[in-house]
């Protein structure tokens, strides 16, 4: 076999090398055995880094190692791929005087939030810094964002190469692989301290010839689950277990629109104006009645006739927040009486199941349907990550009366995608992307349907607002309508 680690040329001594080996292997962060990897690949070896921030002597010798590597390198910043080499990039800055940039993980949650964080200029090179390398293709994403800023990137520095076609993959990118160790060393060096037996190190090479990524037809070992293809409104309807859900997707389908537009006017005759106007264009028709100075259950009879004129759904946007108890009386009574006539309506989970259970019981014997609200569109929403994750649970479990979600970026959620019988409405919508001055932010038809996953727009100010709301309508269902059948392609 070939010496596969090159003499140090700097501070760190081929000895340093070895015995840093060795320590990986006592803290297990090289094990060796059975190991099922997240491809569903059985692997005689197991390399888990993470563990390294728990011994900061040997954070230390790690950050040493890899910063000896590219010692030949030139660059001003560097960059570490999240999460676990985080720690080991912030060491090598502190150590070393080289500022260090961080990539954002859930940039998609956070709307327009930045990708890059840190100060840095364009035209400026940067050093990635990895863990591991196996195909190559976690680098590939940080690189990605790193030359969108203008930063250039021609060098990758890893603690661990497991040779398995990431260095060939990286530079048929024109990007340079230096590692601390290749995993044939580190076995090399194993075996002759007498830490693993031939077998396993002749299993382990073994496995390293088979599991080359970039044979044709080989398994990388991060590949990306395929793509599910994207159901029409009309087959998504047979997936749908609440029936206001089902027949929602049906009048999508039936009406080609995946437009609602948001009546956020001054008064009950403006908004029964709008109705009129917009309703042949839209599936959702939403409602703040307690903007309004005055409701009667005549004004709701006037808007349900326009409905039924026009096909279309009303939704009151009355995000309930409340224990199960309170939300049965806010729901059904009170002057709204939001439960005789709204088809749809939507809660907020932080008080628990129980409102879903409460809005349920009065909104499921009427035929309704409800949104729970698991992204908002406002700037620093706290409604992401974890908190979304347990939106999706709790509809999973009360499909019977959830028929889908507010949502901003579905397609990015951990859970992604949702069962095709939820139904995603997307709020925060205008032709140009933007905001407004109280931390409304906005997307186009074609991100929140095309990329973001979403079903429906839904559009306030940019039909409301317009000269001729009807046009202005019509405009957004064409584009909301286009970006859909683009996605149904793609
Ligand atoms: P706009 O004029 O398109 O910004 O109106 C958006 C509407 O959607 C408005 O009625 C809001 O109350 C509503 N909305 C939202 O903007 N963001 C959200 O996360 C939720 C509702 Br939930």
């Amino acid at each position: 076999m070939p010496k596969a680690v090159p003499p140090s040329a700097g501070s760190v001594s081929e000895a340093d090398y070895e015995a840093l080996v060795l320590k990986l292997h006592e803290i297990q962060a090289v094990k060796f055995g059975e190991f099922k990897l997240k491809s569903g690949l059985l692997s005689p070896v197991y390399i888990d880094l993470r563990v390294i921030v728990s011994y900061p002597e040997i954070l230390h010798r790690v950050a040493e190692a890899m910063w000896d590597r590219v010692r030949e390198a030139e660059f001003d910043v560097m960059c570490g791929v999240p999460y676990t080499a985080l720690p080991i990039a912030t060491c090598m800055s502190a150590l070393h005087g080289t500022p260090m940039l961080m990539r954002r993980k859930e940039v998609k949650d956070y709307g327009t939030k930045k990708a890059i964080e840190g100060a840095f200029q364009p035209g400026q090179r940067c050093l990635i810094v990895e863990d591991l390398v196996t195909s190559g293709m976690s680098v590939q994403e940080t690189v990605e964002p790193l030359e969108k800023e203008g930063l250039k990137v021609s060098d990758v520095v890893v603690l661990i190469d497991r040779e398995q076609g990431g260095r060939a993959r990286l530079a048929s990118q024109g990007l340079q692989l230096h590692s601390a160790f290749t995993l044939s060393y580190i076995l090399d060096t194993l075996l002759r301290h007498g830490l693993v037996t031939d077998d396993i190190a002749a299993k382990v090479k073994q496995f390293i010839a088979e599991n080359q990524t970039d044979k044709p037809g080989a398994i990388p070992a991060a590949a990306p689950a395929p793509k599910p293809k994207r159901l029409r409104y009309e087959e998504r309807a047979a997936h749908a277990q609440n029936p206001l859900g089902r027949k929602l997707f049906e009048l999508m389908a039936r009406k080609q629109t995946n437009l609602s537009v948001a009546a956020d006017v001054a008064t009950v005759e403006e908004m029964l104006e709008l109705a009129e106007k917009v309703g042949p264009h839209i599936c959702v028709f939403k409602t703040h009645v307690d903007v309004f100075d005055t409701w009667s259950d005549e004004l709701a009879a006037k808007l349900r006739a326009l409905a039924d004129k026009h096909d279309f759904m009303i939704f009151e946007d009355r995000k309930f927040a409340d224990i199960g108890n309170t939300v049965v009386m806010q729901y059904g009574g009170g002057i709204y009486k939001i439960a005789d006539w709204s088809d749809i309506t939507n809660a907020h989970l932080v008080p628990g199941p129980g409102i879903i259970d409460g809005l349920k019981q009065v909104g499921l014997p009427k035929g309704r349907g409800l949104l729970l609200l698991a992204e908002m569109s406002s700037k620093g929403t706290l409604a992401r990550g974890d908190y979304t994750e347990e939106v999706v649970k709790a509809a999973l479990e009360h499909q019977d009366f959830v028929m889908g979600f507010i949502s901003v970026s579905p397609s990015s959620w951990k859970s992604a995608p949702t069962p095709p019988g939820l139904i995603h409405m997307t709020p925060g919508v205008q032709l140009a992307a933007g905001g407004d001055a109280l931390g409304q932010q906005y997307n186009t038809p074609a991100s929140v349907i095309g990329e973001r996953g979403s079903d429906i727009i839904i559009v306030g100010r940019g039909v409301i607002k317009a000269a001729d709301p009807a046009a202005a309508a019509a405009e957004y269902r064409q584009a909301g309508w286009q970006a859909y059948e683009a996605s149904l392609q793609a």
